[in-house]
């Protein structure tokens, strides 16, 4: 840990999306645009694709409680303004909770050789599909070699079709706040 950091940072990785829209004659030319509060990064433009694969990685900073993950999704054109093909979001607590869960356990561990805690491959936590978030199917936040990850798929708002799958990592957990 750096000493002296105040905000945290998460590693997000955009893996590929599935069954996108068309915004072409027969195809898109997709490319996703991720923002976390003021920070925004922008994936490569995948040309003639609906399944486009771009396993990207992108670093952000954030604070606790973190800012909502936004996604939008964008049919690139050359000769008029880009059209949208639908948009997303994704909660970062649960990871950063399951972060925070495992840190507790952790510390707990070292003094007390008795309690089983996590080992370094494990589900810590499970997020499943409701009504107010963009989840297509259920998402797992597991421990992998030390890190915390979570894998999601997340399905597109205000388009006909299409889902995203991200990649989320902990790689810098900010101080807890001082409780009041
Ligand atoms: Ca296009």
């Amino acid at each position: 840990m750096v000493m002296g950091e105040t905000t945290g940072q998460i590693k997000v990785i955009v893996a590929r999306g599935k069954s996108l829209v068309v915004r072409d004659f027969k195809s898109s030319d997709p490319y996703v645009i991720v923002k976390l509060g003021n920070q925004t990064a922008k994936t490569k433009v995948i040309s003639s694709c609906l399944n486009p694969v771009w396993n990207e990685e992108f670093s952000f900073s954030f604070s606790d409680p973190a800012e909502v993950l936004k996604l939008e999704v964008f049919d690139k054109d050359l000769f008029k303004a880009d059209d949208k093909m639908g948009h997303a979001q994704l909660s970062l607590q649960p990871l950063v909770a399951a972060a925070r869960l495992r840190q507790i356990l952790g510390v707990t561990t070292n003094g007390n050789a008795a309690v089983t805690t996590i080992t370094d491959e494990m589900t810590l936590r499970k997020v499943i599909p409701e009504d107010d978030n963009c989840l297509a199917a259920d998402s797992t936040i597991n421990c992998v070699n030390g890190e915390i990850v979570q894998n999601v798929w997340l399905r597109l708002c205000d388009v006909e079709s299409g889902e995203i799958e991200l990649t989320t990592k902990l790689i810098y957990l900010p101080p807890a706040l001082p409780s009041k």
